[in-house]
């Protein structure tokens, strides 16, 4: 029985504000501010129990050791001698945004019916380039099953950002998908960060059917106006494609190979006239988790400041009272995520999978996170300044940290990967 699970990456005790993300306004507007990794982590706890109650599934990721000392000592240097660029990078907590650890590809979809995880490089960004060793790690224990197939990243320097950038849209999760990968060619002063080049690999690496694998431009204008991931601008589930009209290069061709390849498709397009692209990407109306709820319909999980946009909150409640797939609104606040830059959809990786071949340790539940909230309430620093990166008493408990929570998960063989 294929079932989506959502594996949330839980936001690591060393969350900071570095401005690391050129292009990712949130991040770079809020460099320098004061953190407060425990409230993160509590917030991010506080969203899968929203889920949870939603009826859904869910997992998770677990925070990367930081600092990473392997990835300083690669480059020559250590934490209390690094340069203060390469410290604020090997402490960033960015595996939090687990939509970037992988693209996946259920096994309906793959010619050797296994469901595939390719990890992502991450090679734009230095912050982000070191990631890829422990998600592999993580993704080869969560996935040890012979169902599953988990491969390393496609090599430099083709950029791959994972599941941001990926799209499958099915009549449902047993039935083969169409799966869209959205890669970027241009975005004004800002990188792209996710390379067609990559996104064919993972294609080929995973065994789709090319008459059932589509390549869409991401539109530069959603790059250059902040839209550094596909999921900031779009977001797909099952038959529905919610979309900004200026998410991709060619909106038409787009559509029109999706409707050729599933002719249910619900293509819900929010228009420029009505939110333009600088609200959508201010409110992260796009980085939802859409969802399709065990009574039937489909809910968007949005970010508080989806509400707080009188734009964007109105057109959903339009879109809501209308007769649509869409029923319901969720609003969850994960605002230290957001500040840079990452929204309920960033913080968790999708896998359609049967449930039963997941390790167990990986999957939550109300009591569970019960258990994750009182080590993070308890060992989890409370804030953290942009000068503390280099403090070692911040270092030494962060590391502890991190300890205790891999000790109640029982994943304590992570601890260096
Ligand atoms: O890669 N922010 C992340 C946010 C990732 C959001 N993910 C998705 N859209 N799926 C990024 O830009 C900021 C870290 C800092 O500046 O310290 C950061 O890495």
């Amino acid at each position: 029985m294929q079932e989506e699970i959502n594996f949330d990456g839980i936001v690591g005790p060393t969350h900071n504000f570095a401005g690391l993300s050129p292009g990712n306004l949130a991040a770079t507007s809020n460099a320098g501010r004061i953190a407060f990794p425990r409230a993160a982590a509590l917030e991010g706890i506080a969203k899968m129990r929203a889920n949870l109650a939603l009826g859904l599934r869910q997992g998770i990721l677990l925070p990367h050791p930081r600092p990473d000392h392997r990835w300083l000592a690669a480059l020559g240097t250590a934490h209390d001698t690094a340069p203060s660029h390469l410290r604020a990078q090997a402490m960033s907590a960015s595996a939090m945004w687990a939509a970037n650890a992988a693209t996946v590809s259920p096994a309906p979809d793959t010619a050797d019916g296994r469901c595939h995880l390719s990890v992502a490089n991450l090679v734009t960004l230095p912050h982000r380039s070191h990631e890829w060793p422990a998600t592999l790690a993580q993704l080869r224990l969560a996935f040890a099953d012979p169902g599953f197939a988990v491969h390393a990243p496609v090599p430099a320097p083709f950029g791959d950002e994972g599941a941001a950038n990926h799209m499958r849209l099915c009549a449902g999760h047993e039935e083969p998908g169409v799966e869209v990968f959205v890669y970027g060619t241009a975005g004004g002063p800002y990188p792209v960060r996710q390379h067609r080049e990559a996104s064919a690999a993972v294609a080929r690496r995973h065994g789709l059917d090319p008459a059932r694998t589509l390549f869409a431009e991401q539109s530069a204008a959603a790059i250059a106006a902040g839209a550094f991931h596909n999921d900031v601008v779009a977001v797909a589930n099952e038959r529905v494609l919610f979309a900004h009209e200026q998410a991709f290069a060619d909106r038409e061709d787009l559509h029109a190979a999706l409707r050729r390849l599933l002719p249910e498709v619900e293509i819900i397009e929010v228009p420029a006239a009505r939110v333009s692209l600088a609200d959508a990407i201010a409110s992260y109306l796009f980085n939802a988790q859409l969802v399709s709820l065990p009574g039937g319909g489909m809910a968007l999980v949005l970010p508080g400041e989806a509400k707080d946009n009188p734009a964007v909150w109105s057109w959903l409640e339009e879109l809501v009272a209308g007769n649509g797939p869409i029923r319901r609104l969720e609003v969850v606040d994960v605002r230290q995520s957001m500040a840079n830059g990452g929204g309920p959809a960033c913080l968790r990786l999708r896998v359609v999978c049967d449930p039963a071949t997941v390790d167990p340790r990986f999957l939550v539940d109300e009591d569970k996170l019960d258990g994750i909230a009182a080590v993070i309430a308890a060992e989890w620093p409370e804030s953290i300044a942009p000068a503390d990166l280099s403090d070692p008493q911040l270092i030494a408990r962060a590391e502890r940290a991190r300890a205790a929570l891999l000790e109640t998960i029982g994943t304590v063989e992570l601890i260096d990967s």
